[in-house]
């Protein structure tokens, strides 16, 4: 049935999109060279006698190792390492009266998308779950042209000016002299640059919480970042924030948790999506906007054009106005994935840009990057990249042209062609840029709307609740506890005590050394030219707002099971009713449930009836699942009880604060775990929904608890306590 629904969505993807597709499907052909010519030996190079050199005339191999020797592209220079999907939006009500474009006004449109998730810092091969910012970029294939949505899951950035993107990348990056860390900000060369880079403060809080770590893509936040701008058909111009708000609630991993998966299954968030897919429970985002009329543009305490802030949401509420639906895995992840080409200055009339100087820099940076990256100025003509309306114009030639233009004239005006292709009338949908008034010196400078850089980092911190406190003080005492030079852990502490003073301690007794007194903010022109650099204190700036719930991840959806991965632990001799009602109860509420024995194939239960095995104790590992069951049944319980890598599993999913459920007759597992003592004396045989632990010796009863619990994601309240006082 969904099956069915999925290959419905996947021709009518093909047919909005119209793509000339390009795909072959080898099955039943025969072998060919590049240029059609059938194979008769694809086993044997041709050689001077069977024991013989190869000789130089043999074209097929040299046409197939040549072509394979290219089959590397350079990756990207950020964001290499990411997972892509098909998918459709649709807006729900025409937004006409603050956007002129097409794909937001009409509610009956179906717009093709095609959406890359990624990392920021690792290679194309590193792990999916290091400790980084994720990208959320998203090409909408409208009727009006390609409009690209390229941004991040953390609604701001480490840097106000493009020109230090460099700068951060390389900092970011594994060390130039050896190569080292992949994939990780845990090193001195990152912190030595954020210690003196305060208008990084605020990225940093959110690169420490938890949203750096998500449990998968499709429940994590997306955000433009910048304030675009909308224009209406009368020429009105409003200032806009994209969202992007997961249907399935915003969750992470724990961070010794990520840190494992990236071992037991550095593709995690990949091997999510797609199966997500396949099994047909496509993810879906609503799309939000925060609309700012053009006339209150400097209401707030920031500037609006400052991309190291956000515009709280108490301030102004995001509007859900469409859904994004992610239905269709890529046939080819290099042809399309790879080969994917986002860039923000792909907009579409209605939509237009600000002056934010981190946007106005990216305006450059991508079509430049695709060019050394695709090899040439055609990328457009990719199938993945093409849009799905026509494109004229007389550009021509370039390295991989696919198009073949007719006719003499590639030049404009001309009157040998009628003077076509011609230009559009704004009526006719051509794109006017927002006459927006400028009117200044040219400068090199910042705007002083730019210089409070900790207020914000002090409102998330604030807005988090005490677990992600906690954590956001582990990540900075890991990762600071990674870097080498003590001068840099002792700025970033200087740096610390200006979001937070109580963060700063909190840090500083990890790390074991003094938060400086008299920290100097540095003088590196994220302070006024002019500025006192040791006058610190006129620069910390206190918002008028204390905490935004938004921030916290705390209050996030927590209802349902759909797509949660559960694990059985059993063996042979399980009780066939204690497995299989719970299984029914999650599997009908939406779960995946894999059974885990000690051998593959399959275990033979109670009664006698064989039940397929997805993995061994080799195999599973309890960080790649969301909650674990032990049903009963006496032989089971006693090889699951002897099994150490079984007892491991569960102490794993206690300390990751997972939901954990046992059939009563399975209490002497839980017994032989580390965490038994730690439960209510009186905990036998009943079920404690608090602690995310559900005993019960009616499956029923327990399917309906654990239920419950794996529904809240996580029970954070397990771990030590806080570490910052009230
Ligand atoms: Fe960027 C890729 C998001 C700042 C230059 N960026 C890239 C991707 C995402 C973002 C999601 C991957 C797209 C894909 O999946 O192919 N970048 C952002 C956000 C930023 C940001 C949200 C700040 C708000 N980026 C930024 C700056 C510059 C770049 C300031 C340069 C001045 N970004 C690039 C790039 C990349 C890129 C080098 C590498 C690969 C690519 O473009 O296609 O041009």
């Amino acid at each position: 049935m969904e099956k069915d629904k999925e290959q419905s969505n996947k021709e009518e993807n093909d047919k909005t999109r119209s793509l000339a597709q390009h795909t072959t499907d080898d099955s039943g052909q025969l072998l060919t060279t590049n240029h059609g010519l059938r194979i008769n030996d694809d086993q044997n190079s041709l050689k001077a006698g069977e024991r013989g050199a190869t000789l130089l005339e043999d074209f097929i191999l040299r046409e197939k190792i040549t072509h394979f020797d290219h089959e590397r592209i350079p990756e990207r220079i950020v964001h290499a390492r990411g997972s892509g999907a098909h998918g459709v939006f649709k807006v729900y009500e025409s937004m006409a009266s603050l956007t002129k474009a097409n794909f937001l006004s009409d509610p009956s449109a179906e717009t093709p998308v095609f959406v890359r998730f990624s990392t920021v810092a690792g290679s194309r091969g590193s792990t999916d779950l290091a400790r980084d910012v994720r990208g959320f970029a998203v090409k909408f294939y409208t009727q009006e042209g390609n409009f690209d949505l390229v941004g991040n899951n953390m609604p701001v950035f480490f840097i106000q000016d493009a020109i230090k993107f460099p700068d951060l990348v390389h900092a970011v990056k594994p060390e130039p002299d050896n190569e080292m860390p992949q994939a990780a900000s845990a090193h001195d060369t990152f912190w030595d640059f954020i210690s003196v880079m305060p208008e990084a403060a605020h990225m940093i809080m959110w690169v420490m919480s938890d949203r750096a770590l998500p449990r998968s893509y499709r429940m994590m936040e997306g955000f433009g970042v910048h304030t675009f701008r909308f224009v209406n058909a009368e020429g009105v111009s409003s200032f806009v924030k994209f969202h992007w708000k997961p249907l399935l609630g915003v969750h992470a991993v724990a961070w010794d948790e990520a840190q494992n998966i990236s071992g037991k299954d550095p593709d995690f968030h990949r091997r999510d999506l797609w199966d997500a897919i396949e099994s047909g429970s496509f993810p879906e985002w609503e799309l939000g906007v925060q609309v700012v009329p053009e006339e209150d543009e400097f209401k707030f305490e920031f500037d609006l054009l400052d991309p190291t802030k956000l515009i709280p949401e108490e301030l102004v509420p995001v509007q859900r106005i469409g859904k994004l639906t992610l239905n269709r895995n890529p046939d080819n992840f290099f042809a399309e994935t790879e080969q994917s080409a986002f860039h923000v200055g792909h907009v579409v009339p209605g939509i237009d840009f600000t002056n934010d100087p981190l946007l106005q820099g990216r305006l450059f940076s991508y079509t430049d990057t695709q060019l050394i990256r695709l090899g040439g100025p055609n990328f457009h003509e990719i199938p993945i990249n093409r849009p799905v309306v026509p494109v004229h114009n007389n550009q021509r030639d370039g390295f991989m042209r696919q198009t073949i233009n007719r006719g003499k004239v590639s030049y404009g005006p001309n009157a040998l062609g009628n003077g076509y292709p011609a230009q559009a009338k704004a009526s006719e949908g051509g794109f006017t840029s927002y006459p927006e008034r400028v009117d200044a010196r040219k400068v090199r400078a910042r705007s002083k709307s730019f210089f409070d850089h900790f207020s914000q980092a002090r409102l998330f911190f604030n807005s988090q609740s005490d677990p992600e406190k906690n954590h956001l003080i582990d990540a900075l005492s890991f990762e600071l506890g990674k870097v080498n030079a003590v001068e840099v852990r002792e700025r970033m502490l200087g740096i610390l005590s200006m979001i937070d003073k109580s963060l700063a301690a909190a840090v500083a007794f990890a790390l074991r050394i003094p938060v400086p007194q008299d920290p100097e903010l540095p003088v590196n022109r994220s302070i006024p030219a002019d500025g006192d650099p040791a006058d610190f204190d006129s620069y910390i700036f206190e918002g008028s707002l204390t905490a935004s719930d938004a921030l916290s991840m705390a209050g996030t959806i927590k209802e349902g099971i759909q797509t949660r991965k559960i694990a059985f632990l059993t063996a042979d001799g399980v009780d066939e009713k204690s497995l299989s009602i719970v299984r029914d109860a999650l599997e009908s509420a939406g779960a995946v449930v894999e059974i885990i024995a000690p051998r593959l194939n399959f275990i033979v239960s109670g009664n006698d009836l064989q039940i397929p095995v997805h993995h061994s104790y080799l195999t599973a590992a309890s960080v790649l699942y969301d909650a674990v069951y032990v049903p009963g049944g006496t032989n089971s319980v006693a090889t699951v009880e002897s099994e150490a890598d079984a007892i491991h599993f569960l102490n794993e999913a206690f300390k990751h604060c997972k939901a954990i459920a046992a059939d009563a007759s399975a209490m002497q597992v839980i017994e032989a775990t580390y965490f038994s003592n730690k439960l209510p004396a009186d905990f036998t045989d009943q079920t404690v929904l608090k602690e995310g632990i559900v005993i019960n010796d009616d499956p029923e009863a327990l399917a309906d608890k654990f239920i419950l619990a794996i529904a809240q994601h996580r029970f954070w309240e397990r771990e030590k306590p806080r570490k910052i006082p009230a």
